[in-house]
């Protein structure tokens, strides 16, 4: 027997993408969960962050949560749970400990001390040590100094959590030396691929890190924020990626957990699919195309699939945006739900917007104005004076008592 741990993060427990509720998916998720760590007889589950996608989460969302604590609780499976940006380190800290007397230890946001990070699993005589580090919010990693730029502002915020994780590892050395060591965090590692859903990481906590951060220490490092499961730098600094795809730019990523098999001083490390129960996926072409694919398309998913439809035309032409717009508001058939739309047309007149600079508007200029703005922007035309001769003579003729210029 050896210490068996797996690795997920992310479940954004809440999560709606436009007019559809994730609810469904998390629920066939988590039931998934609980039959995976009862077939591989996992003995620790990390979950690193963004449990719940709003910081103050539905009731549903958090119903969902404690129902699948107590479902899990039969399987006598360690949990570790840490919180993310997404949520409220006292909302995940509220019933804290209440929670640990279930062996189920949560920490919302960064503890006073260093020491309340670690948690010590022992298994059959084999031990483990989690530091269960969160997201790292500006206020814990750094003072605020006046007048400072947002440039220094990212300095002090890398050197910040930069020297939060020498910390960690400090007091690893200190207290744990030499027993098999993971580390859990939720951040931005450099060099990290990201998707339209995390978009957000941009604000607020733009400091991407270097992976070398987490030091020589780490055996294993738990790592959550990116939807996307990937390796960073070292094959043991790993994103376990969301449990489901979130958004469309998700559309392509495979879902996995990750797990974690303890031998000797070293972890075993792979990876376990998780099933797609619904999918995301785009429909390119024009009008007649998309509707082609859509009335025959076939789903295979238990959960209704999704679209997005890009719509790309020759001409300009009022029909097409109508038909979008019909094929948005209309409801799922075939197992199939057109969720997002955006239509091109390759031969779009030129409108006003694309003669404006920033800060110029429309109203700043007279018709003729505009008119010459617009005949500058085309070489081809070498005489302008006939075209702006014509403009007048039009202009004249629909409103013959103004002068136009
Ligand atoms: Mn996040």
């Amino acid at each position: 027997m050896s210490i068996k741990i797996l690795h997920t993060a992310d479940w954004h427990i809440g999560k709606q993408l436009l007019k559809i509720d994730f609810l469904e998916d998390m629920n066939l998720f988590l039931h998934w969960l609980i039959k995976c760590i009862e077939e591989n007889e996992i003995n620790v589950l990390l979950m690193s962050g963004d449990l719940f996608d709003q910081a103050n989460p539905s009731q549903l969302a958090m119903k969902q949560y404690y129902y699948f604590l107590k479902q899990l609780l039969p399987l006598k499976c360690k949990v570790i749970l840490t919180g993310g940006n997404h949520d409220s380190p006292h909302v995940i800290n509220a019933p804290k400990e209440l929670l640990e007397i279930l062996d189920i230890t949560v920490v919302g946001g960064v503890p006073e001390a260093v020491s309340e990070l670690f948690v010590e699993i022992e298994v059959d005589n084999q031990k483990v040590v989690v530091a269960a580090v969160p997201f790292l919010r500006d206020k814990d990693i750094r003072n605020v100094v006046p007048g400072e730029s947002y440039d220094d502002k990212i300095e002090l915020i890398r050197h910040g959590i930069n020297t939060y994780f020498s910390g960690v590892n400090e007091y690893y050395k200190a207290n744990h030396n030499g027993v098999p060591f993971i580390v859990m965090a939720h951040l931005y590692a450099q060099g990290a691929s990201v998707s339209e859903s995390e978009r957000e990481i941009q604000i607020g906590n733009q400091a991407g890190v270097e992976s070398a951060i987490f030091g020589e220490e780490p055996h294993y490092v738990a790592l959550g924020h990116i939807h996307r499961p990937q390796i960073v730098g070292k094959s043991h600094i790993r994103y376990s990626g969301s449990p489901i795809a979130l958004s469309f730019s998700e559309k392509e990523d495979r879902k996995e957990v990750v797990i974690l098999e303890l031998e000797g001083n070293e972890f075993n490390i792979s990876s376990l699919p998780i099933p797609q129960f619904r999918k995301l996926i785009s429909i390119k072409g024009t009008v007649e195309e998309v509707k082609k694919v859509i009335s025959n398309y076939k789903s295979e998913s238990s959960l209704i699939d999704l679209a997005e439809v890009l719509i790309e035309e020759e001409n300009e032409n009022i029909e097409h945006i109508r038909i979008l717009e019909e094929l948005l508001t209309t409801e799922s058939e075939n197992g199939l739900q057109i969720l997002k739309g955006s239509i091109k047309f390759k031969n779009e007149l030129a409108g006003t917007s694309k003669l404006l600079t920033k800060g110029e508007d429309v109203s700043d200029f007279s018709p003729l104005q505009l008119f010459e703005k617009r005949l500058e922007q085309d070489a081809s035309i070498e005489s302008t004076q006939d075209f702006v001769n014509a403009f007048k003579e039009i202009m004249e003729s629909m409103q013959s008592s103004d002068s136009i210029d």
